[in-house]
């Protein structure tokens, strides 16, 4: 028996920031091994015209649905089964079952077992649900599903699964419930021990669960002696304690979601974690006295932006030479709140974004209340644009003395040099591709 696992890219054309998916290390440890895998990512490499598997399993973002479903049309056969996981199958079973014969709803962990058992037994189901609370599987970073693909070089781990805040217009809460899952400190050492990569980056969505079991594990990776990068929320920037032990555990870079600079845009949004913040300035000063570089993010379009103030979010960034940052408009993404809030206030555009021939990435979805959707669409391009401008790299590279680090130069140019790149490809660019 064969299985094909493919990590379907949303747009055409090969990518410069593929990292490692960690699905694929986590179908390797969970697949019994009589069962032949085979793993594909699009984003790295070209499909072939034909697969001949008896199980064709694909991973799919709610950007890469149009593509995903594309794929399963172009791949299914009598004799095959196609199935699908991840993000959008998990929000959209009903229309992805329209595509493919089986979703498998949440982690792999649970769902991906059970569906092999019953395929020898000839009784596949059409949904396989997680309970959620499997315990995650431990990853091994030099699996042979990685073997002959190019990726950049950073390690990946996850120490939990699931967020314990509540924004209304990410998926992960939807995805996970309120429940997060954390592995031991043990098993995370143990697998980062074994990583090759002298980075290693903290996928979890916020790496502090609570201030004990986060002190705990910096110390415990502390000998390990890796460069790492990991997601914090706000109300960590002024915790002196947590920054000092990160620093000295080798954290050189932290993810942030600022999102607005309007608190009541923050509180629209259920951004509690930086309500309380008065000023984002004094937030990042205090995370660069601890020497740690900072990649911002931050979601344009909310009721009370305008297209003036997505200008002034750039401006922001760039004074406060932010290492790099992501300058998005604001998607609906299905099953969360706030989808739902636009569809009940008829505020989409199309009826399901990610299905539509004429959306590329880059585009706005709903009809923002204080510009049009194509203000927010070039409003964000040229934030994106201006804030990589080569000019623009260099005043923030020169302007911060973190940047100027010895090893965070580097990191500091490979980072910013992808991140141009990227931005570039991607904008504009249809989903699905041809
Ligand atoms: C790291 C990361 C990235 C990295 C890339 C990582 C990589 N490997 O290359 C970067 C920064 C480049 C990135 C970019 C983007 N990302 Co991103 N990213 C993440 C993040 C934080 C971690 C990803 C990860 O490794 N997860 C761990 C693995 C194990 O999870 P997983 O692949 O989902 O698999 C689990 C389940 O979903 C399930 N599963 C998944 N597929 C399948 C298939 C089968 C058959 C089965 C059985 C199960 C199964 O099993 C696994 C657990 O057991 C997630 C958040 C998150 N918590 O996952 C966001 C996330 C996936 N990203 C998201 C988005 C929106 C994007 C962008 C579109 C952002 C943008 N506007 O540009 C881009 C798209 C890039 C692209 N595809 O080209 C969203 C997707 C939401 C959605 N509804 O689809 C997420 C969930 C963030 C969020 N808060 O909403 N991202
Ligand atoms: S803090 Fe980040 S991961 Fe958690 S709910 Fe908010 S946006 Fe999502």
């Amino acid at each position: 028996m064969k299985a094909t696992v493919i990590k379907v890219s949303m747009i055409d054309g090969k990518g410069y920031d593929a990292m490692k998916p960690l699905l694929f290390a986590i179908m390797d440890a969970i697949t019994p091994k009589d069962i032949e895998m085979e793993y594909l990512d699009e984003r790295v490499e070209d499909l072939p015209d034909r697969i001949d598997s008896d199980i064709i399993a694909l991973s799919v973002e709610t950007f890469a649905a149009r593509r995903a479903y594309k794929l399963a049309k172009k791949y299914k056969t009598k004799n095959n089964l196609v199935v699908m996981g991840g993000f959008h199958p998990t929000m959209l079973p009903d229309e992805a079952l329209e595509y493919c014969d089986t979703v498998l709803i949440g982690d792999a962990e649970d769902t991906w077992p059970a569906l092999l058992e019953d395929y020898k037994k000839g009784t596949v189901k059409k949904i396989y649900r997680s309970n959620n609370k499997v315990k995650m599987a431990k990853i091994d970073f030099n699996s042979m599903a990685f073997q002959g693909k190019k990726y950049n070089k950073i390690g990946l781990v996850q120490f939990s699964r699931g967020c314990k805040f509540n924004c209304d217009f990410c998926s992960i809460r939807s995805f996970y419930n309120c429940k997060v899952r954390q592995k031991s400190t043990k098993d995370i050492v143990d697998e980062i021990k074994k990583i090759k990569e002298k980075i290693v980056f903290f996928i979890d969505d916020n790496i502090f669960l609570d201030e004990k079991s986060a002190l705990e594990l910096f110390k415990a990776i502390k000998p390990l002696k890796k460069k790492w990068a990991c997601q914090i929320s706000m109300d960590v920037a002024f915790n002196d304690k947590l920054l000092k032990a990160m620093r000295e555990s080798g954290c050189i870079l932290v993810l942030m979601g600022f999102e607005s600079l309007n608190p009541k845009n923050l509180k629209l949004m259920n951004k509690v974690a930086n309500l309380n913040i008065k000023k984002y300035e004094e937030a990042i000063k205090n995370i660069y006295k601890h020497k740690l570089m900072i990649y911002g993010t931050f979601v344009l379009g909310y009721d009370y932006d305008t297209k003036e103030d997505i200008k002034k979010t750039m401006e922001f960034a760039i004074r406060n030479n932010l290492t790099i940052a992501n300058f998005n408009p604001l998607i609906p993404m299905p099953g969360t709140r706030l989808y739902k809030r636009l569809e009940d206030n008829n505020e989409l555009i199309y009826d399901k974004w990610w299905l539509e021939e004429t959306y590329c990435y880059g585009d706005s979805a709903y009809y923002p209340k204080n510009m049009s959707p194509e203000d927010l669409k070039e409003g964000c391009k040229e934030a994106r644009y201006t804030f990589n401008t080569y000019r623009n790299i260099f005043k923030r590279l020169f302007r911060n003395r973190v940047h100027l680090i010895p090893f965070n130069i580097f990191v500091f140019l490979i980072l910013n040099i992808i991140s141009r790149k990227e931005i570039h490809r991607k904008q504009g660019k249809q989903l699905g591709g041809k």
